[in-house]
């Protein structure tokens, strides 16, 4: 996949470029607010996990760029669940801002791995504030929380804003929700700047390739050039508010510069189906849908062409408890940042779809 150029940064000679932290730099969001602060000037310090094969992909393309933006991007090794690497880095580095991103992020893995989900994404939060802490840092350091719309969980009302409560539905949610505490406490504990940032989901081609956006992205580039046939899903009826990462990266930059800390809400105000999101996916290659059966033996196939089955559920996808509608209302970022979405949903599927079919004919597509 060709990646976007690295533009030149904005940081005037002589200045003292600002420091920041990203964890989960490797992630879909590390990789693109790695970007967007390199261009802004930033020093920027990654925070990567050691893995046996290699997983820095979507960062290679900056890394490397030593020209450019390689003496400003610096990477060390570190995890959410280990404290003295966390006080290290940030004693070492006194950033000025640090983004928390990393997490095990996935909603159904967490049912699989509930204890370390709340290690990494819960208390990892609790490392980070002490961490701060420790290194005496409480006024100088600004910190932005990757909270989630996963919070609201349990529809208890529509469209879900900062205001909504909290009614989480997985490992995943309630971990989430110890670390959006305990931003709040300490933030009124110790007067420090921290900001929850409260993302409805968001993608790219740089999508993590288990999420179901991406999954199904990828499977339909593969149906369109005949190297697939169908797709397995779980629940065809989910609904979100799907928006565009580099739209959201925007965002958290925004919530950090604000002078007085509060917590906001990026959504698009716009929600989709599963099935809607497989439908557009389609489209793209040219191709139209038409739904049948029930329940688990609900499937799709291309429309006057009833043998063709592209779709088929598999119950394994399901979850013990789902989340069935996430709709966002981002009137406080838009009032409070001036932040709005600019890339439609139609548009967040063309640029995947786009880059789906590139990556097949790159032959980078191994299932
Ligand atoms: P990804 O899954 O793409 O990236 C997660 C990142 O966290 C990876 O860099 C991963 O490293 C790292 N990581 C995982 N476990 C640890 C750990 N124990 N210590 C340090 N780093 C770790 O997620 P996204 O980029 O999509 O999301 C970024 C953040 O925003 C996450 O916290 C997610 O929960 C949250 N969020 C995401 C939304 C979305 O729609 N994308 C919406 C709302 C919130 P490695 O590459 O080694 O696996
Ligand atoms: P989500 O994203 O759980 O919202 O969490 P995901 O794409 O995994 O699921 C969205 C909805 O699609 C349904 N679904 C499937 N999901 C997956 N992964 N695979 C399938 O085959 C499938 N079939 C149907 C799910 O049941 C669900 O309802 C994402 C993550 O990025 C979190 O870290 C983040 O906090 C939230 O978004 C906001």
């Amino acid at each position: 996949m060709a990646e976007p150029e690295v533009k030149k940064s904005k940081v005037a000679d002589g200045e003292t470029p600002k420091k920041a932290i990203i964890t989960g730099i490797t992630g879909q969001d590390g990789s693109y607010l790695a970007e967007f602060l390199l261009e802004k000037g930033y020093e920027v310090h990654g925070i990567i996990r050691r893995s046996s094969s290699f997983n820095t992909q979507r960062i290679d393309h900056i890394y490397r760029d030593r020209h450019e933006s390689a003496v400003r991007l610096k990477l060390h090794y570190g995890d959410l669940t280990d404290s003295t690497n966390l006080m290290h880095i940030i004693y070492e580095v006194q950033p000025d801002e640090i983004y928390n991103l990393g997490a095990m992020s996935h909603v159904k893995v967490s049912f699989e791995m509930s204890e370390y989900t709340a290690e990494a994404d819960g208390v990892g939060v609790l490392r980070l504030l002490n961490a701060i802490r420790s290194a005496g840092l409480e006024k100088k350091t600004r910190l932005y929380q990757a909270s989630t719309s996963e919070l609201y969980g349990k529809v208890q009302e529509i469209p879900q804003k900062e205001t909504t409560p909290f009614y989480p539905r997985s490992p995943y949610g309630v971990a989430k929700q110890f670390g959006y505490w305990m931003l709040v406490n300490y933030r009124e504990a110790y007067g420090m700047h921290l900001t929850n940032g409260i993302l409805f989901n968001h993608e790219s081609p740089r999508r993590g390739p288990t999420f179901v956006t991406r999954k199904i992205t990828r499977a339909v580039a593969r149906i369109h050039r005949g190297k697939q046939k169908t797709i397995y899903l779980g629940n065809l009826d989910a609904k979100r508010d799907w928006g565009h990462a580099r739209d959201y990266i925007k965002g958290m930059w925004l919530m950090v510069q604000r002078d007085e800390p509060s917590d906001y809400v990026l959504s698009t105000g716009e929600c989709h189906s599963v099935k809607e999101f497989v439908e557009e996916s389609f489209k793209y290659v040219g191709m139209e849908i038409t739904w049948a059966g029930e329940g688990v033996e609900e499937y799709g196939h291309i429309k006057d062409d009833p043998e063709n089955i592209v779709v088929k559920v598999d119950p394994r996808y399901f979850r013990p408890t789902e989340v069935e509608l996430l709709l966002g209302d981002c009137s406080k970022a838009k009032a409070e940042l001036g932040w709005v979405p600019e890339i439609t949903f139609e548009e967040l599927v063309k640029d995947m779809m786009k880059s789906d079919i590139a990556n097949v004919d790159a032959g980078h597509d191994h299932l």
